[in-house]
């Protein structure tokens, strides 16, 4: 049994934070940010915080990280012009915070000198 505390993102999958949930499956949800970065700034992610960067999620579960990308095309589609960034942080000098792979996905505003 593992006893390793869960991330933030899986505690918003279990409702123990609360978050503005957009859509879930069984292996993936995605939420607004807290902090929006651009008119449409959700986060796709994983409901497993069993990786923590999208690297260890590319070596692990190519196809978890193929359906991460689908779904957050599919949202910027059903949220906003279909057109997006889509930035995975990785590393604490990168500026990830959260160790618990998720996808920002950018939309709206969004100019050649923005980087998100
Ligand atoms: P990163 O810096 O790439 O690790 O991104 C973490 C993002 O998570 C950051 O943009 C802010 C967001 N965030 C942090 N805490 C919460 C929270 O409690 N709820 C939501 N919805 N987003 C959060």
């Amino acid at each position: 049994m593992s006893t390793t505390e869960p991330t933030l993102f899986e505690r918003i999958a279990a409702r123990e934070i609360p978050a503005r949930i957009v859509f879930e499956n069984e292996r993936v949800i995605a939420f607004h940010d807290i902090a929006p970065q651009a008119p449409l700034h959700l986060l796709v992610t994983p409901k497993s915080g069993a990786y923590a960067t999208v690297a260890e999620l590319a070596a692990a579960d190519p196809a978890l990280l193929a359906e991460v990308v689908i779904i957050a095309d599919g949202l910027a589609s059903e949220f906003s012009n279909g057109e997006y960034r889509l930035v995975f942080n990785s590393g604490a000098s990168a500026g990830q915070t959260v160790f618990h792979v998720h996808a920002h996905l950018l939309s709206g505003g969004l100019d050649e000198g923005s980087l998100g």
